[in-house]
């Protein structure tokens, strides 16, 4: 659906200027709109699953796990596939309000594809480089969209994510080295074209929910508290936008339609978009191995 179309269907959630924020910016933050048990609930099995990692290394399906990782100081990256580690995650993802905020930036009929939870951690180093979502995943159309939400309070010296206003409607750039290796990132000449100077930081308090464009530049900064940076991660788009490569890290919900109906016919964006590695021939490993941010 165009923006157009979507403007046809009035917000459920969001309010109508903060939809045409996300339309014209390629980002939103919002507070106040997760339910306080819901935020409860995340923070609880957050805690579940880090308590759980400390026994985990090295990584593997469920825990992305750090250089600096020990049972005594539990350093897990990011819960992967966040959908299959708890059924309450699901239910999160496809019966609470989150999915309907998604429905009021894609259009009514809403498709599920893939959620995790990244965790910044102080002291660590951790940065993510200056990427676009989609290339990674690439679809028929650029409808997908990431909506994540803060578990704690997230002020700008905690790593929020950092997005470039208005770079939705630019160029998709590759994210691999000048030997065709995958890097997850733009590469920095190609940054040296971008203006960051308007780059703004999406940040707020527990509950905020942040939405990202998939052509959206963004990026993190380190964690320059001593308090770790939880943000979960939901990607959804409209039902008529279809994966055409393997999803990098699926789950048993991966396609499932959590508002309105399936696509009948797919609606294709005649932008061209770079094509991932098969993410099923060479498995997804970690954004933070690829953008080479072990540290
Ligand atoms: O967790 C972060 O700070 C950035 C996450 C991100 O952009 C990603 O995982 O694609």
């Amino acid at each position: 659906m165009t923006p157009d179309a979507i403007r046809a269907h009035p917000p459920k959630v969001l309010t109508a200027a903060q939809r045409e924020t996300y339309f014209e910016t390629g980002f939103l933050a919002a507070e106040g709109l997760i339910p306080a048990d819901w935020l409860q609930r995340l923070n609880t099995l957050s805690d579940e699953f880090i308590d759980r990692s400390r026994h985990e290394s090295p990584s593997n399906e469920a825990f992305d796990i750090g250089p600096r990782h020990s049972a005594a100081t539990p350093r897990v990256r990011r819960l992967r596939a966040l959908v299959d580690r708890h059924p309450d995650f699901w239910r999160f993802a496809a019966e609470s309000v989150l999915a309907d905020i998604a429905s009021d930036l894609v259009g009514p009929d809403v498709k599920f594809h893939s959620s995790k939870l990244n965790y910044k951690w102080p002291g660590t180093g951790e940065i993510v480089q200056w990427h676009q979502d989609i290339p990674a995943w690439p679809h028929t159309n650029y409808s997908p969209v990431t909506l994540g939400v803060y578990l704690t309070d997230c002020p700008a010296e905690q790593g929020p994510l950092t997005c470039i206003p208005g770079s939705q409607r630019g160029p998709i750039f590759v994210h691999r080295d000048e030997a065709g290796t995958w890097t997850g990132s733009v590469r920095p000449a190609d940054m040296a074209t971008v203006d960051q100077s308007d780059a703004v930081d999406l940040v707020g308090r527990a509950g905020t929910v942040i939405a990202i464009n998939c052509r959206t530049l963004h990026a993190s900064r380190a964690n320059a508290t001593a308090r770790v940076r939880p943000v979960a991660l939901f990607v959804y788009s409209a039902a008529d936008a279809f994966a055409w490569m393997p999803a990098p890290t699926p789950t048993t919900h991966t396609g499932a339609i959590v508002r309105g109906s399936p696509a009948t016919v797919a609606h294709l964006d005649p932008t061209p978009c770079p094509v991932p590695p098969d993410w099923s021939k060479l498995g997804y490993g970690s954004i933070f191995v690829a953008q080479k941010a072990e540290m």
